[in-house]
């Protein structure tokens, strides 16, 4: 039976981007105190030189475990279209260039597709999450969700690509489905569910 008074596990997640910690929280529910870089102002930017999303995830999660007492996680992530040879990839967040927001990003993304037929337009998107302690990368986690590019934009939920991307066998963007539909099957939440089970939390 699980032990319901047992103190939650803090933790920090090496990030800057408010909708992963609201999707963080969310999915590792009260078992995990989450904190997020606010508590560290001390820590600079993190650049994001790696060619993989575990590479960019473990630059986060140790550098900030540098800094921090205690578990430190970073999530490395982004949307993987197969017609443009997996991009954008680990540039999922800059896409549209250095400062790009998501408008800017899925105004690019829909571009470069227009060629494509439904059927061809198939991805997925994919998360890594590290987690590393006292500067050192003790594990890595990752999940991923099958689905297909819309031709607009559909739905006002979630960030960044959710309006454009259709998990499989559903007929809705992640933007509409949901945050809780789509928590349940994304790839932060498979990553993260994996993350929980680790055997290392004692
Ligand atoms: P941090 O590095 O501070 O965590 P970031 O937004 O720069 O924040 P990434 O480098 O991991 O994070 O880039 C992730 C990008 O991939 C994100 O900005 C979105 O464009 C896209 N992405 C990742 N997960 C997504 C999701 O669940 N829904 C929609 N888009 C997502």
């Amino acid at each position: 039976m699980p032990d319901t008074d047992a103190p939650a596990n803090p933790l920090l997640v090496s990030t800057r981007n408010a909708h992963k910690i609201g999707e963080i929280r969310a999915i590792l529910g009260p078992r995990f105190l989450v904190s997020d870089l606010a508590s560290l102002p001390d820590l600079p930017e993190v650049e994001e030189t790696g060619d993989t999303f575990e590479e960019n995830a473990t630059l986060k999660a140790v550098a900030a475990s540098m800094l921090f007492e205690g578990w430190v996680i970073a999530d490395d992530s982004g949307l993987e279209v197969d017609a443009l040879g997996g991009a954008p990839g680990v540039l999922s967040a800059r896409y549209a260039g250095e400062k790009a927001n998501d408008a800017a990003n899925n105004d690019l993304l829909l571009r470069n597709l227009l060629p494509f037929r439904a059927e061809e337009r198939t991805a997925r998107f994919r998360c890594v999450i590290v987690l590393a302690r006292n500067g050192r990368k003790l594990a890595a986690f990752s999940g991923t969700v099958e689905g297909g590019i819309l031709g607009r934009p559909r739905g006002a939920g979630g960030f960044g690509y959710d309006p454009l991307f259709v998990p499989l066998g559903h007929s809705e963007s992640f933007a509409q489905l949901g945050s809780d539909v789509k928590n349940g099957m994304s790839h932060r939440g498979s990553a993260l569910r994996a993350l929980a089970a680790w055997n290392g939390w004692g």
